[in-house]
């Protein structure tokens, strides 16, 4: 099934050290600067935090009309009523993640290799996100993914790859070329004070070196 979201700028959140307060108000910042899906990544919280936190970054996704995908947790995202989940090597299998969440939850999915995309794809994921591409300062188990699997797992799916792992507005040019849907962000947005000014040149950037 085609869906329909734009991944161009794709912020990933973090609020490692962030009070609620502040971290709603970088996400609304983001939002309104010009991010185009954002994740909500928690690691540490207990599900009951978890859904708590979903459910009031839903409130602003929606004021912005931007879809919340939700990192790990399908019976969060299907909890609070997210528009999808992003699943990597060590959660539920995306086979299964499709049959449980159906046709229209978005899912997406890490794949470092063009086999790993390819399953993925084929088990039913609707993007795919691709990297490290440089090395990355937040908490995250990850290697470095060239740029030409990149280009090859592009070539290999035909759904929607965005890239992803310490890319920032400054570091972009080399995924030029490259048939990619979009950028993931965490700290590049997530660490700056004003994450609305940092969203909305990130994104000029993107449009300007990558064409989307
Ligand atoms: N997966 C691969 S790299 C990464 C994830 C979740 C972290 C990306 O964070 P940053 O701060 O944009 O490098
Ligand atoms: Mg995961």
């Amino acid at each position: 099934m085609l869906k329909n979201f734009d991944l161009s700028l794709y912020f990933i959140t973090d609020s490692t050290g962030l009070s609620e307060e502040e971290f709603l108000s970088k996400v609304e910042g983001a939002l309104s600067g010009g991010a185009t899906i954002i994740q909500l990544r928690e690691k540490d919280k207990s599900t009951r935090e978890y859904l708590d936190i979903a459910t009031k970054v839903h409130e602003i996704t929606k004021k912005y009309g931007i879809p919340l995908i939700i990192d790990d947790r399908i019976d969060v995202a299907m909890a609070m009523g997210a528009e999808g989940v992003h699943l990597g090597q060590s959660d539920m299998p995306i086979s299964l993640a499709r049959e449980i969440l159906g046709g229209q939850m978005i899912i997406g999915a890490t794949a470092k290799t063009v086999e790993a995309a390819l399953k993925a794809y084929k088990e039913g994921a609707d993007y795919l996100g691709v990297g490290a591409i440089f090395p990355t300062t937040t908490k995250v188990k990850t290697i470095l993914t060239s740029t030409d699997t990149l280009r090859n797992i592009c070539s290999a799916v035909p759904i929607k790859v965005c890239a992803i792992g310490g890319l920032n507005k400054d570091n972009i040019d080399v995924l030029r070329n490259i048939p990619i849907s979009g950028v993931c962000a965490v700290s590049a947005i997530m660490k700056s004070a004003d994450t609305r000014l940092a969203a909305r040149e990130f994104r000029e950037k993107i449009k300007n070196t990558l064409g989307i």
